[in-house]
């Protein structure tokens, strides 16, 4: 079969630079040779390939759009277009890549101290350390200013206590950045380290999504955790969230990559799959409108990203900019994968086809880092100026 060659309608590759097309090639290829061949494996046997997170790393991909300490110092649109040929390979890869980027080297960059940055940064680039991000409890997902998790100061340390659940590479990170309450009532940040006692991690068995991918639960029973481990730069809500900016970005862009799988998919199989008169499928109107549908969609979604990539290297964006990319592209790639597998029959059921893994994935990511939901509620609020969340 011939080798993925991208989704281009409107010429968008000529809105791009030699750099950008540069970093896409190199993750597509990077996809193609070590992520296609394993993933369905993976998939079935509920495996994250942690094998291939140093050379993730040597490809300069995690932390790729922050500089110094060894990052790639890649462009917003640079940086996306990788995110969307991770997520052509698998949404649990680009997850992987997200978490350590976004969501655990953001924050020790943003908001860490020298030491802290000094300590973090090189290894978690390199691919040394992995990290997860604990924000999500069992009783506060979407409202996570509810949280229950606290710590109180003792002398130089705090006493760490609380749950976290859902928390993608929990059990196999070298460092946690946990979100808890103070006694002043205000969130900060904690740097928990693999092995603290009190520290504990477990897997979460039995998911139909984002099987290729570790999600686990902690608990934190009386860690002491140094002052000098908490982040500084940062206190509030706006600390976890401006994280999710950096991650939900990527996401944006990761979804056209899954989108794209199921559509190339979809229409190789048209041209080939035969029914009524010895005719293609593809020669039906019918599943045209499909593919159509998803061509078009794909399409837009692009040149959304694109705009949002291109403002925030501007630092022109806006949260809700991030939330509508977010909240459209993930909805799209979802419909797409549901109209491709309907393209591919009986056969779209199996994993010799990649369509009902992307599916039941996009299932996950259409609720973390927001739900849909709390997307359209964040732009609902930047138009109307009424939040509408309570
Ligand atoms: P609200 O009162 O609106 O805001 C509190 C403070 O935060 C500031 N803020 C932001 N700052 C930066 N970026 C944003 N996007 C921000 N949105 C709000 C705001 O200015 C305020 O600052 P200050 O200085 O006045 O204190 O907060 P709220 O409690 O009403 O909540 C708003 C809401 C619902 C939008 C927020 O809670 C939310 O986004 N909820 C969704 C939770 C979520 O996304 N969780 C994700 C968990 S991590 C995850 O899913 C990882 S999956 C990883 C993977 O595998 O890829
Ligand atoms: P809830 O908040 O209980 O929402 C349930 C439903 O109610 C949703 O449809 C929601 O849209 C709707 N709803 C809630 N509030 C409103 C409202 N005000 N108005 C209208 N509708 C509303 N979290 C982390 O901290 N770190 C991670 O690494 C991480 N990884 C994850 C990996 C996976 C595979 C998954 C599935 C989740 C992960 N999460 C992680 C958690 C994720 O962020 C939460 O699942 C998400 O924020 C939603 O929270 P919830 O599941 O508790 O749903």
């Amino acid at each position: 079969m011939a080798a993925f060659s991208g989704v281009d309608y409107l010429d968008f590759d000529s809105l791009l630079s030699d750099e950008e097309k540069l970093a896409r090639q190199t993750a597509r290829q990077f996809v193609e040779d070590q992520i296609i061949p394993i993933i369905e494996e993976c998939n079935r046997e509920g495996k994250f390939p942690k094998q291939l997170v140093p050379q993730l790393g040597e490809l300069g991909f995690f932390g790729a759009n922050l500089k110094g300490y060894g990052c790639a110092g890649m462009s917003n649109v640079e940086y996306g277009l990788v995110t969307q040929e991770l997520e052509r390979g698998d949404s649990g890869l680009r997850s992987f890549v997200s978490v350590q980027s976004s969501l655990v080297m953001y924050p020790i960059y943003a908001f860490g101290s020298d030491a802290q940055k000094d300590k973090w940064l090189p290894l978690l680039q390199q691919g040394k350390a992995v990290g997860c991000f604990g924000l999500t409890e069992p009783q506060f997902g979407s409202n996570p200013s509810g949280m229950l998790a606290r710590a109180v100061k003792k002398g130089d340390s705090y006493i760490l206590n609380g749950e976290k659940m859902w928390i993608t590479s929990g059990s196999i990170a070298d460092v946690a950045v946990i979100w808890a309450k103070t006694e002043d009532d205000r969130i900060r940040g904690f740097l928990v380290e693999k092995g603290t006692p009190g520290f504990k991690a477990w897997d979460v068995h039995g998911k139909w999504s984002l099987r290729a991918s570790v999600t686990s639960g902690l608990s934190m029973s009386d860690c002491k955790i140094p002052a000098e481990n908490v982040l500084p730069g940062v206190d509030g809500l706006k600390g976890p969230l401006s994280c999710l900016n950096q991650a939900r970005y990527g996401i944006g862009w990761g979804a056209i990559g899954a989108a794209m799988s199921c559509y190339d998919t979809a229409l190789r199989y048209a041209k080939e799959r035969k029914q009524f008169q010895n005719k293609p499928i593809a020669s039906h109107q019918l599943v045209q409108e499909k593919l159509v549908w998803m061509i078009t969609e794909i399409t837009k979604a692009q040149f959304l990203a694109l705009q949002v990539g291109r403002l925030k290297d501007l630092g022109r964006v806006h949260p809700s900019h991030i939330s509508m990319l977010k909240m459209n592209n993930v909805w799209m790639a979802l419909e797409t994968a549901r109209r491709a597998r309907e393209v591919l029959g009986a056969n779209g059921i199996v994993d010799d086809y990649p369509i009902m893994r992307h599916m039941n994935n996009l299932e996950s990511v259409y609720t973390y880092e927001g739900t849909n939901d709390i997307h359209k509620l964040v732009i609902g609020e930047r138009i109307t100026g009424v939040a509408a969340f309570y």
